[in-house]
């Protein structure tokens, strides 16, 4: 058998199937598409994780007063971390005229508070008397960065009525 004009364009026929003792007078021809080749236009994509430093936004003071009439300093230290990974609290004491010390924090903010934003509080615990003390903090997270550096001053004093 011919296909008329078969010179532009080819086909195949897959299989045809006769008896010996019958007529092939109409034989199906099954015909099949072209074989194609595929070029693959894949290009691979390295995914590399990005993370992020913790970003300290501000930081805020509260006073309390202890048991025993001495003032208390609450830092609130607004952040956040887009990975929601920092762990760590950094403080460092760059002048205190007592000669205090003080102990690094842990941030117990869930990965999602984080990312969203929170905040992580610190206390200084005045000996008593009128004086500043400069401090520092940096957040700290898993993936090995540090956030911004915030420094601020804190005056310590005695309880004094509130002025109207
Ligand atoms: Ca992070």
């Amino acid at each position: 058998m011919s296909i008329s004009d078969s010179s532009n364009w080819q086909c195949w026929v897959s299989d045809v199937t006769g008896e010996t003792s019958g007529q092939l007078g109409e034989v199906p021809i099954v015909v099949v598409a072209e074989p194609t080749t595929v070029t693959p236009t894949f290009t691979a994509t390295i995914e590399v994780p990005v993370y992020h430093p913790p970003v300290i936004t501000s930081v805020s003071f509260r006073e309390e007063w202890s048991s025993s009439g001495k003032l208390i300093v609450l830092q609130d230290i607004a952040f956040y971390d887009e990975d929601g990974d920092a762990y760590g609290i950094d403080y460092e004491i760059i002048s205190d005229p007592t000669n205090g010390t003080v102990a690094d924090g842990v941030i117990s903010a869930s990965s999602q508070e984080q990312k969203s934003g929170t905040i992580v509080t610190g206390s200084w615990y005045c000996i008593g008397g009128l004086y500043d003390v400069t401090m520092q903090v940096t957040l700290l997270d898993y993936a090995g960065y540090q956030s911004n550096t915030v420094v601020y001053t804190m005056t310590c004093h005695d309880y004094y009525p509130i002025i109207r």
